[in-house]
This record gives C-alpha cells, sequence and structure tokens, in this order.
C-alpha cells in the first residue's frame, strides 16, 4: 500500500470522533498540539548528533549562543504549545517541581483538561545516539471549570485517564496512543511532516519471550524480584527468555509490546520506590499496556488504581504480556 493510501492521524482521529465524545472538539485540538510539538522536538532530537558541528547541547555553541538541553528543549516545547493554543488548564511535567496553572486570556480558563508528561525520557541516552521518548497523560479536572487548578486535579488514579500516549524518537519517529479504545500507532514521514497509521490495533501476546530489567541491581533487588530473573533464566518450556534492556524506558516498552515481554523497574537498596514516576510515566505506560490487553502492577497492586499522593511519587513498575506480569506477581506474593 502506497503512503499516499494509508491513513493520516490527523484523518483517523476525525474518523474516529466517538472515542473523543465528551469533548466537543476540545481533545482533538489538544490532540493536534501534542502532534505538533512531536514533530518539533523529533527534528530537533535528529540533530542531536551533530553536536561537533552546532555544539553539544547544554554547552556553549562556535558563536558563543548557549545550546539549551534536549530534554529542557522538549519541556518548552510541549508546554508553549499547549499553552499557545489555550486548550488545557494546567500542565504537570517531570522536568518542573510544581504544576503549571494556566490562565486564560482574560483570565478565565474554561477548559477542562490537564496534561501531565514526561517530556524526553532517557534523555541521558541522546549523546550516545539510543532512542528517547516523550510520555503523556490526559484527565479531565476534577476541580470546577473556570477556577485555577489546584493539586487534586493532578494527583487522580491513572483510571481516571482520558487519553494516553508516548512518542518514540527512533530509528523513525512513532506516536502511539490510546483513549481507552484500543492502541494505534503512527509513524512519521519526515520528509512531509505527516503521521501515517502504520500500526492499527496495537496488542501485546498473553506470554512472551522477552525480560527487560537493570540487571546490574541484581543484588539490591527483593528476592521476589530475584527469584523471578532466575525463572526468567531456567531452561524450561519457552525459556530462558531473552534478555534485552534498552535503558530508555519507550523503547522498552514498544519493543516488548510488538514482540511480547515484560518490563520491571523494581525497588532496590539505591530506589527504595523505583526510580519511575507514577504520574508522568508508569500511568501512561499502564494504560496504553492494559488496553493492548497486558498489565500493569506495582508488583501487588493494579498501577491505576494507585492512589497518588505527590506528584513526583515513585512506584515499582512491572509491565508488559499478561502472564509474564501475573507470574512475576505471584513470586513477589511468595516472598512478601
Ligand atoms: P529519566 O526520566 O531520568 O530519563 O529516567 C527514566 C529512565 C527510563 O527511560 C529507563 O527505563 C530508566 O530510567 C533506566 O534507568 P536505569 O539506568 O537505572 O536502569
Ligand atoms: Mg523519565
Amino acid at each position: 500500500m502506497s503512503a499516499q493510501s494509508k491513513q493520516t492521524l490527523g484523518e483517523f482521529i476525525i474518523d474516529r470522533q466517538e472515542d473523543f465524545k465528551y469533548s466537543s472538539g476540545e481533545l482533538t485540538r489538544l490532540f493536534n498540539s501534542i502532534r505538533l510539538a512531536a514533530k518539533i522536538v523529533s527534528h530537533k532530537v535528529n540533530q542531536a548528533g551533530l553536536v561537533d558541528i552546532i555544539g553539544a547541547f547544554g554547552q556553549e555553541n562556535i558563536q558563543g549562543e548557549q545550546q539549551q538541553k534536549l530534554d529542557v528543549y522538549a519541556n518548552e516545547v510541549f508546554i508553549q504549545t499547549l499553552i499557545n493554543r489555550e486548550i488545557v488548564c494546567g500542565i504537570g511535567s517531570e522536568e518542573n517541581d510544581d504544576f503549571i496553572s494556566i490562565e486564560g486570556k482574560d483570565g478565565n480558563n474554561e477548559n477542562k483538561y490537564i496534561v501531565l508528561m514526561d517530556p524526553l525520557d532517557g534523555s541521558s541516552n541522546i549523546d550516545v545516539n539510543v532512542s528517547v521518548g516523550t510520555i503523556f497523560s490526559i484527565y479531565r479536572r476534577v476541580t470546577p471549570i473556570g477556577t485555577p487548578v489546584t493539586k487534586e486535579d493532578f494527583l487522580q488514579k491513572g483510571e481516571n485517564q482520558v487519553a494516553a500516549g508516548y512518542v518514540i524518537y527512533g530509528s523513525s519517529t512513532m506516536l502511539v496512543y490510546t483513549t481507552g479504545n484500543g492502541v494505534n500507532g503512527f509513524t512519521l514521514n519526515p520528509a512531509i511532516g505527516t503521521f501515517y497509521l502504520s500500526h492499527p490495533e496495537m496488542s501485546i501476546s498473553e506470554d512472551g519471550g522477552i525480560y527487560s530489567v537493570n540487571e546490574g541491581n541484581y543484588v539490591h533487588f527483593p528476592q521476589g524480584v530475584k527469584d523471578y530473573i532466575k525463572y526468567c533464566q531456567a531452561e524450561e518450556g519457552n525459556r530462558p527468555y531473552t534478555s534485552r534492556y534498552i535503558g530508555s524506558l519507550v523503547s522498552d516498552i514498544h519493543r516488548n509490546i510488538l514482540k511480547g515481554g515484560i518490563y520491571l523497574y523494581p525497588t532496590s537498596a539505591k530506589a527504595p520506590n523505583g526510580k519511575l514516576r507514577l504520574l508522568y510515566e508508569c500511568n501512561p505506560i499502564a494504560f496504553i499496556i492494559e488496553q493492548a490487553g497486558g498489565k500493569a502492577s506495582d508488583g501487588f497492586n493494579r498501577i491505576m488504581e494507585i492512589e497518588p499522593t505527590e506528584l513526583h511519587q515513585r512506584v515499582p513498575f512491572f509491565c508488559g504480556s499478561k502472564n509474564m506480569v501475573e507470574k512475576a506477581e505471584e513470586f513477589m506474593s511468595l516472598n512478601k
């Protein structure tokens, strides 16, 4: 099928208006802004290999100008794109200590959505030309429309998400999202700046053959995780599983959705609550994984049912093929 006969993301959103039914166009416009910001960031990330020519990000370039670090740049692009289009009332970002309350032009903001995001996850991978990603999550505010947003609007359970997605800046740039009616993936044609539907109805197999974990932390892991890793490595049935760990969450998750697998970031002596953030990373990925037929837990409880208490709260993360996550949970409960 030629690229021209494939559906674009814009066309797909129009076709799937029933997914955006509560929004009276607001959510559609919000998505259009995210799509635009993703293209801008994608273009910039692709220039990262030119550091010798344009100056390393975070350092002065040859003209003596300060090159902005890419994660700071991505944060600003997403925030400014959303603010300029006046389509959200609040933004929470992994890069910002506190949430941003957005006032409308006349001081009144009638918008009902808030966005939580990790604008450039895994950014330490950029220097070595490894894929990075953006993760985003959209909620309806819980406080009255027209008043400034409060923490309560941001500290919502993952179950309340209206939509979530990620952008992967890899060998190609892809945008994958869900509004609670399946998961669809779109690949960017950079020559014309258009996302095409390349991965319709994405689903993750119930069983998989890949486990992804930073095994360098093995000695610090809880016993349940150690036992599960040994189980993954044992010779039986389709085991030993293949070990694949990029260290860039979006890439590890994307691969595991396509191939079947489990991703683990457990607690460790170094990271007593795990490393990943509930609001910016785990909830959106959990929503996508569940919509693709998989499972996401903290080892004991469903991620999307956790009641958040802090914006930057960290949780252990076990996510991927349903049967693999359930097996890992079994080992966790045996060692409770
Ligand atoms: P970041 O938000 O500071 O970029 O950290 C998140 C990243 C994830 O992309 C990745 O899965 C994880 O940290 C890797 O951590 P580690 O190097 O400890 O294995
Ligand atoms: Mg991150």
